[in-house]
């Protein structure tokens, strides 16, 4: 309709601005048609306008649940510059559509409100509003899509200069199909909690990270929740420590085929390890030596070795285990400070015993084992999305450790060394950065956690590692505790005397001391140094290169025999030509893990 009057559709709720704008089409010669308060609204501010129903010759319906969906109206906008379509028009008797301006009923703010009710929420879903706005969106090419008030000015003065420009009838579209993705979220989000609140697609929070951080949530929207709350109410930490410890256990125990476990806290592993057989000493230091049934289960042993790793940093941990859990892991976790547990499957002794723990509000989690995550994972960070593809490198024993550096005629390495790798390496890609982690007989023994230096991870793991070697010294064996001493107490203590910080005097030491039948003598530096000179063997991981060479002498110290990094420093040979001098084997390790 070249030359024909052009034709201008409104229908707002909010009609902010809306008589200037009025105003602004009616200079312009456009035709103003709009739905029942729009029209009564600009006619009382004296400019020229015609319901809706001049052409779609039928009365709004439903108290106004149809006011515009008509095909008078929507063929109008919808109807291109073919052929085809000016026939089918011209057919029907309709004219083309210029602009549309719309915004839609106030969803958001009644759903707000407390004490909402259904009804209420749903006179509130707007349906031709939607359809006008994404019809006209649809069509940018001609149609020009006004969602906003705050628009209206720059739209009129486009019209002052002649047309709209394509490129702002693109982003008109772009705002509009955003205002309607939108509305249609807080609509889903509203019914979520309705209907699908409790189990299959959200369940409340007791509250965020802090007490202070309420309402908080977990939920899903195109799918049902892959877990299932088997007993207690979980924190939003929980979660996240279930949902980074879970795919560690997954993929740790496919990757070596045996049952795995991890021990987190603050969203790290305090431990990780597969169900390598404990020996007697093993059994005492990590204090499972009375625990029924512990031979006869490779889960309990992988959970005593992850629980065994950092018994201080495990305190009040959040557990994963990658089989069905028994009664002997069970048992273990049930004499342990925990908050909760996620695996796929539980006996029903074992779910039976763990349901008891903390006065019955123990969390266990049910994970599906099938469930895998999409590709692309989105978060928000201070109102800003970020969108990445899903960490999905695998670590494997048998293709990541390959490209041995130094020594340069080395023999592929033990199958041991390749296991404590995959331990080590598949432990970082769910720890916070910076981290470097030292692995033996199938558990972490040693891991830096969110330093923003890699040195003091690597310092803080040799560190971890040294007090957990410490541990194994018959003296540590030998304590002879006061009774009724707690477990956490023992591990307080033992990690004051193995870590050397017991104080030669003073109300700290008779504190200490006090845990005891007899006092244990501390030891001494010599003594230390000889003792930790008998660890050997131990793997080391990085989740990215070292920058510098103190690392490589730190693991050093620490019996460190194998390290895998990624390589890229400016120091790669001298880290190199150190790790050969010490008698490392040096191992790339391609995949940078850097996780936040
Ligand atoms: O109930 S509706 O979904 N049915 C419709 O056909 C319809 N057409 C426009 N609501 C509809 N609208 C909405 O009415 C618009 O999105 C706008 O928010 C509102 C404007 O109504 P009024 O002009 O009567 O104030």
């Amino acid at each position: 309709n070249l030359g024909a009057q052009k034709i201008a559709i409104l229908s707002v709720y909010d009609k902010t601005g809306l008589l200037d704008l009025a105003k602004g089409l009616v200079k312009h010669n456009i035709r103003l048609l709009a739905s029942g308060g729009t029209a009564k609204l600009i006619r009382e501010g004296g400019f020229p306008v015609e319901d809706v129903s001049a052409i779609t010759k039928a009365p709004e319906m439903l108290s106004g649940r149809v006011k515009t969906l008509h095909p008078a109206v929507h063929a109008g906008i919808l109807a291109r510059n073919l052929e085809s379509d000016e026939k089918d028009l011209a057919d029907q008797n309709i004219n083309k559509v210029d602009y549309v301006i719309c915004n839609l009923y106030p969803f958001k703010d009644t759903v707000a409100k407390i004490n909402v009710t259904i009804p209420e929420a749903v006179e509130e879903i707007d349906i031709g509003g939607v359809t006008l706005i994404r019809a006209a969106a649809k069509n940018h090419n001609r149609v020009t899509i006004l969602s906003d008030p705050e628009d209206y000015h720059d739209f009129l003065n486009q019209l002052n200069n002649g047309e709209v420009p394509e490129k702002n009838r693109q982003l008109y579209a772009l705002k509009a199909f955003t205002h309607t993705a939108d509305y249609d979220a807080a609509i889903s989000d509203f019914f979520r909690k309705q209907y699908a609140s409790g189990g299959l697609q959200q369940i409340s929070l007791r509250y965020g990270t802090n007490p202070h951080q309420k309402p908080a949530a977990a939920y899903t929207t195109d799918m049902d929740l892959p877990f299932k709350v088997l007993n207690g109410a979980p924190g939003y930490i929980n979660l996240l420590d279930a949902l980074n410890a879970w795919p560690l256990v997954k993929e740790l125990s496919e990757a070596l085929d045996y049952p795995a476990a991890a021990s987190f806290k603050h969203v790290s592993p305090a431990g990780a390890a597969i169900g390598v057989p404990l020996s007697d000493v093993e059994r005492k230091v990590y204090m499972v030596d009375d625990i029924e049934g512990l031979a006869s289960s490779q889960l309990a042993q992988a959970y005593a070795r992850a629980r065994g790793a950092d018994r201080m940093s495990s305190f009040g941990d959040m557990i994963a285990l990658s089989h069905e859990v028994d009664l002997p892991t069970a048992r273990i976790i049930s004499k342990e400070v925990s908050d909760g547990v996620i695996a796929p499957s539980y006996d029903s002794e074992a779910l039976a015993l763990l349901s008891k723990k903390k006065g019955g509000k123990y969390l266990v989690l049910q994970i599906d084992r099938a469930y895998t995550p999409p590709a692309q994972e989105n978060r928000t960070v201070y109102g800003i999305h970020l969108t990445q593809h899903r960490n999905d490198a695998t670590i494997t024993p048998h293709n990541t450790f390959n490209t041995i550096i130094v020594p340069k005629e080395s023999a592929p390495l033990p199958e041991s060394a390749l296991r404590d790798l995959t331990v080590a390496t598949i432990a970082l890609k769910f720890t916070q950065s910076n981290s470097v982690c030292y692995a033996l007989n199938g558990q972490v023994i040693g891991l830096g956690a969110g330093q923003q230096s890699r040195i003091h991870c690597t310092r803080l793991a040799g560190d971890k590692t040294d007090n957990w070697w410490m541990r194994f010294h018959s003296r540590a064996l030998g304590l002879q505790w006061k009774k009724g001493t707690k477990r956490a107490d023992k591990s307080n203590a033992i990690d004051m005397l193995c870590s050397g910080v017991v104080p030669e005097s003073g109300i700290e030491r008779e504190d200490w001391e006090r845990n005891f039948e007899e006092a244990p003598a501390v030891f001494t530096p010599q003594e230390r140094k000889e003792w930790l000179e008998k660890l050997s063997e131990v793997a080391c991981s990085s989740d990215a290169f070292f920058p510098f060479t103190d690392n490589v002498y730190r693991a050093a110290r620490s019996g460190v025999k194998y390290i895998a990094a990624p390589t890229g420093s400016q120091n790669d040979q001298p880290c190199f030509e150190t790790a050969s001098q010490l008698g490392i084997t040096f191992v790339e390790q391609h995949v940078r893990l850097f996780h936040h």
